[in-house]
């Protein structure tokens, strides 16, 4: 008996005892300021943070937090890595024809045996679909700008007219000519005023294959706006290897409350339109082509994102890269290929079954529209259509 009284002190002095120690209007005091403290915090954090949905978070029902135009929104004018956030501007800049298309062949005038084109950058508005227009920096109107089907040992001259609202050059990229002609602004030469001409002129090198041509001035904000187009050097005498040859010129654009922005992915512009020869899908063109028929696709790297483009159906042959045939034996057999910024790639194949068989990039955010699918895609895809 004296043992267990003994506990029970014991007990009672460490504080195990069950009955409460602390006085009952104490523990109702504690309790209302918990509650209080928690109430005020909430209240200040409804102040000062922000909670709210902001117009355009939304989209289909998605809620798209931190991207998309929705977080854009608020970088549109502020200053950011020295550029100043600002749409282009589109007040002085001719519309062009809804149903006008890029990578079209530039005539040339022979002036003493010379070949001499004409390139105008100029600010125009493009239709990327029937309802979205983008403000862009292009040659001649359109993007691509025109394309230039080159032979190997011709003369050339570009006269370049340029039009923009700020300095420009053009690079003649994967061309080994002369390091005057190179285009570097700022290096090889001045950059070429708004309102001022200058004249490149070179000889065609001896290495047919796919290339192109695009600014190298303030490329992230000019490229991004639409500044390149397609460049084929042909051998002298060309023989026809392929039924259907078709250039695939990518781009991104960030199109914000219709203001059109570069797309800039380490300035946190990230793209919401997608374009392949400047047109989303389903504006996109389509490759008609019977069983049995050879395609060739030249990729070409023209936008600042790295694209897999994936074809369904069949595999594709990687015949040359950045302009340089790849040898038979060396040729992979895939049916992805991932295109970074600057890189070319022509890909055959030779139509195996008939149907629609889409092409398209397998980053599957470049196959919307502002996050939208259109006719089972958007952006970069476009349809191979192989019939009997
Ligand atoms: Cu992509």
């Amino acid at each position: 008996m004296e043992d267990m009284d003994k506990d029970k002190a014991t007990h009672a002095e460490m504080g195990h005892d069950m009955q409460p120690r602390v006085p009952r209007a104490q523990i109702v005091l504690v309790t209302l300021l918990t509650l209080g403290m928690l109430a005020a915090g909430i209240l200040i954090a409804g102040w000062f943070g922000d909670f709210s949905m902001h117009a355009g978070t939304v989209m289909e029902g998605h809620t798209m937090p931190g991207t998309s135009s929705s977080s854009m929104a608020g970088m549109a004018g502020s200053s950011m890595g020295g550029h100043e956030m600002q749409p282009v501007d589109v007040s002085q800049a001719p519309t062009a024809p809804i149903f006008a298309r890029g990578n079209q062949p530039l005539e040339f005038t022979l002036v003493n045996g010379v070949k001499e084109y004409h390139l105008t950058p100029q600010v125009v508005l493009w239709s990327i679909l029937p309802t979205v227009q983008v403000g862009a920096y292009s040659y001649n109107g359109t993007v691509p700008g025109p394309m230039l089907r080159l032979t190997v040992g011709d003369r050339v001259r570009f006269v370049v007219k340029n039009e923009l609202p700020e300095p420009t050059s053009i690079h003649w990229h994967g061309l080994q000519i002369d390091n005057s002609q190179d285009g570097a602004a700022d290096v090889t030469q001045k950059p070429i005023e708004p309102g001022e001409t200058f004249t490149y002129e070179w000889t065609v090198p001896p290495t047919p294959g796919t290339y192109f041509y695009h600014t190298h001035f303030n490329g992230d904000r000019q490229q991004a706006l639409g500044l390149y187009g397609l460049l084929e050097i042909e051998p002298q005498n060309p023989v026809p290897t392929v039924d259907v040859d078709v250039p695939i010129l990518l781009q991104e654009w960030t199109v914000i409350n219709g203001g059109t922005f570069p797309a800039m992915d380490f300035a946190g512009m990230q793209p919401n339109f997608f374009t392949i020869n400047g047109k989303s899908y389903p504006e996109t063109e389509t490759i008609n082509v019977k069983v049995g028929q050879k395609v060739r696709l030249r990729l070409v790297g023209s936008g600042q994102f790295i694209h897999p483009m994936h074809l369904h159906g069949q595999p594709f042959r990687i015949v040359a890269t950045d302009g340089n045939p790849v040898p038979e034996g060396a040729q992979l057999l895939k049916d992805t290929v991932l295109v970074g910024p600057g890189e070319r790639y022509d890909v055959e194949f030779v139509a195996r079954a008939p149907g629609k068989w889409l092409f398209h990039c397998h980053i599957n955010h470049h196959i919307t529209n502002d996050g939208v699918e259109e006719q089972g895609g958007g952006g970069l895809t476009m349809i191979v259509n192989i019939q009997e």
